[in-house]
């Protein structure tokens, strides 16, 4: 086997020529891989004892696509399309033998070989639009040739990864060989491309199927809700539409819109969110020598809401669940709950019959504590009351094996409090799921004071086994995300009390990007979450629409109005109940700008999460924008909180934070690290 360079190995089986990439993680397009390619092609075809060339690659994956890292760096190594350009015209044959994934630029590498091959358990995509991007290496161009219009639009807007097997009826395989055999198999379909003389095909040269206006129509419409606010998707369509152009017209399109999105601002958040996702994962005093601890089977108090949901995740993951609850009747209603969310599924589709029972058969429940002593994890996922929970965390102290772990799903409690009430803090951590657990990506792990490094990183892993982004952090009320939301929460009010209406603040958020608007979600929500007509003093707008029982969507009325399908209207009583507050307490209603709304909603967020760095309660910035990503429904194509601020300007935000401070008082006083970094002209993204 002969080095072309690094991460690149030459060899020849027989007559075939065998092109092998090594660049770990995932053999992404680097400039060194690149130049590999080129050289590597170059040196084959010019081998006069070469008949056929494979292209393949060690370690986890085929080409994952092209290296985000280099992206807006400067240009090095050889250009892609010079490598693409001699693997489609070789008069050789060309094979590429694909497991792991094949993704985006690596998709697009392997769609210039004449064929393909791959093993079973292998994934192809185009997942450029999750990065705010388009395929921009012919994908765009080469995927409906293959695949025809339809099945182009839903591959390059969701940016699904398609197994091997639908890979090969859809055409974008040609054959399946035997897993763990790739390198044989590909090697012995190369030989017989030569020994029966197969044509050297280039789909460049084939015609798209099904591109007709009404199926872009059909698509945009259908899918407009979803796509709102995301460049990336359109840009696909059109490209998509491009592709009925002749080959070199329409790859004159998605040059100059993938160029658009590449310099743009929403790919370059999306591309920031993707790295701050696996920054997430890092915690710099716990390295791969910190044991990992078994997790087995996992005990749940509580079958609520949020026990169910936080009970499904394990179930999904193959992993026995024992629920707890004090009552058989709230036990029979939780499981009755999960089955039921599991036939729903099924009933769509997405889950077959078999892996229902099979997941209900992970399941168990019980009526006392003590049945939860053999369980590597307990989470509890009781009433949000630190008595309560102190007692629970004790008596689980006596019951719980030693060195299990002992989480609470706390959304704002002291855990270091909690864990206090243990003769073990050391077990104690804060498993923060986020509502409804099954289906958010968000799980905010909260180190305690003496929480052990082995039950962090168990907790870090643990996420990623459940398909969850795990992001570490300190014990402060309400961690990153909820202590971030008050503020926004408080300001919200703050603007009906001066003279807003609660549709104006939500529509000024859903326009930002949101999924909704913080009264939408309230009334989404219940009102009457932690409201007791008992205590009720009609002291707030929320406490007299509870009053009036205006609760939220469930009740028809909350601060909108709903009709029997949950459109929601704003509502008059509402806006005369606001009225009111406001004549009662001498305010006078005044017009509150868009700008205003935004400004005052957002910016005290940034603050907070500036003082949430000061205070060490995050590890990075980047942690804070993967909470609200996964979270909180902040637009991704918007960064994140901390993503969005220096987007501003921190300058710009410390000045506008300024200007609300005079207005309205300390609320809005910048932190001392937001005016350090402004006065220094640096940005969050800056920070070590
Ligand atoms: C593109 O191709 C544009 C072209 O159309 C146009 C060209 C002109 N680059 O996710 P993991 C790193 S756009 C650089 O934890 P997994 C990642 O940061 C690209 N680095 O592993 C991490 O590093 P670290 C289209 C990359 O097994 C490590 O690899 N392609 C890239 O859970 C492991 O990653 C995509 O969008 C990359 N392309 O999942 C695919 N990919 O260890 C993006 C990964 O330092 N990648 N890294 O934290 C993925 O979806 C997943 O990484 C994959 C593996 C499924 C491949």
């Amino acid at each position: 086997m002969a080095a072309i360079n690094s991460v690149t190995d030459l060899s020849n089986e027989g007559d075939v020529a065998v092109i092998t990439l090594n660049s770990p993680p995932v053999n992404a397009l680097s400039a060194g891989v690149r130049d590999g390619l080129y050289e590597g092609f170059k040196a084959a075809i010019a081998d006069d004892s070469v008949k056929s060339i494979v292209l393949i690659c060690d370690g986890r994956t085929f080409i994952a696509g092209a290296d985000i890292s280099e992206f807006g760096g400067e240009r090095k190594g050889a250009d892609l399309p010079a490598v693409q350009d001699m693997m489609e015209n070789s008069p050789k044959p060309v094979v590429a033998a694909i497991h792991g994934t094949a993704l985006g630029g690596g998709l697009e590498v392997a769609l210039v070989a004449h064929y393909r091959v791959a093993v079973p358990s292998a994934k192809v995509g185009l997942p450029e639009v999750n990065l705010g991007l388009l395929p921009g290496a012919g994908g765009t161009q080469r995927l409906p040739r293959i695949v025809g219009a339809a099945k182009a639009l839903d591959m390059m807007t969701s940016g699904a990864h398609v197994p091997a097997k639908a890979a090969n009826a859809m055409g974008l395989v040609d054959e399946l060989v035997e897993e763990g055999k790739l390198r044989e198999g590909a090697i012995a379909f190369a030989k017989k491309v030569v020994a029966e003389n197969w044509p050297l095909k280039k789909v460049r040269d084939r015609e798209v199927a099904g591109a007709t206006p009404e199926l872009f129509a059909d698509f945009r419409k259908a899918n407009a809700r979803k796509f709102r606010g995301f460049l990336a998707p359109e840009y696909n369509i059109r490209c998509i539409e491009a592709s009925t152009l002749p080959f070199d017209e329409g790859m004159k399109v998605e040059r100059k819109l993938f160029m658009e999105l590449m310099t743009g601002p929403q790919s370059a958040a999306q591309r920031y969110v993707f790295f701050a996702e696996r920054a997430a994962n890092k915690i710099p005093d716990i390295g791969d020598d910190v044991e990992l601890l078994p997790v087995k089977s996992v005990g749940v108090i509580g079958a609520g809401t949020m026990g169910g949901g936080i009970s499904m995740n394990f179930l999904n993951a193959g992993i026995p669940v024992k629920i707890v609850e004090m009552k058989q009747d709230a036990l029979d209603r939780g499981l009755g709950v999960i089955r039921k969310n599991y036939e729903n599924t099924a009933a769509k589709g997405r889950l077959t019959l078999e892996a229902v029972e099979q997941r209900m058969g992970l399941l168990t429940g019980s009526l006392a504590l003590e049945d939860l002593a053999d369980c590597d994890l307990i989470i509890e996922a009781v009433f949000e009351n630190m008595d309560i929970k102190k007692e629970v965390f004790g008596k689980l102290d006596a019951i719980a094996k030693p060195g299990a772990i002992l989480a609470t799903n706390t959304s704002y409690l002291n855990v270091d409090e909690i864990a206090a009430s243990t003769s073990r803090p050391e077990s104690v951590i804060g498993l923060h799921f986020f509502s409804p657990a099954n289906v958010m990506r968000l799980l905010e792990i909260v180190r305690g004071d003496k929480t052990s490094k082995p039950v962090v990183a168990t907790s870090m892993k643990l996420a990623k086994t459940i398909g969850k982004v795990g992001v570490l952090v300190g014990v402060c009320n309400g961690f990153v995300g909820n202590r971030m939301l008050s503020s926004r929460q408080i300001q919200a009010q703050a603007l009906v009390a001066e003279g807003a209406m609660p549709w104006d603040v939500d529509r000024v958020l859903y326009d930002f990007g949101f999924p909704m608007g913080p009264f939408a979600m309230s009334d989404l929500a219940g009102l009457d979450i932690g409201w007791s007509k008992e205590k009720s003093s009609s002291s707030t707008i929320r406490e007299v629409l509870c009053e009036m029982d205006r609760r939220g969507q469930k009740t028809g009325a909350g601060y909108y109005d709903y009709d029997e399908k949950r459109n929601a209207k704003p509502s008059p009583v509402t806006e005369q109940i606001i009225k009111d507050f406001a004549a009662n307490s001498g305010v006078n209603p005044r017009e509150i700008s868009d700008e205003e709304i935004l400004e005052r909603t957002i910016l005290p967020m940034v603050n907070e999460g500036a003082k949430i760095l000061e205070e060490g309660k995050a590890l990075r910035a980047s942690d804070v924008d993967t909470v609200w990503v996964n979270g909180y429904g902040w637009p991704v194509y918007r960064g994140g909180p901390m993503h969005y601020g220096d987007s501003l300007g921190l300058a710009k935000v410390v000045e506008r934070l300024k200007h609300y401070q005079d207005k309205h008082g300390d609320f809005f006083k910048p932190s001392a690290l937001l005016e350090k970094l402004a006065a220094e002209g640096k940005g969050f993204k800056d920070l070590k």
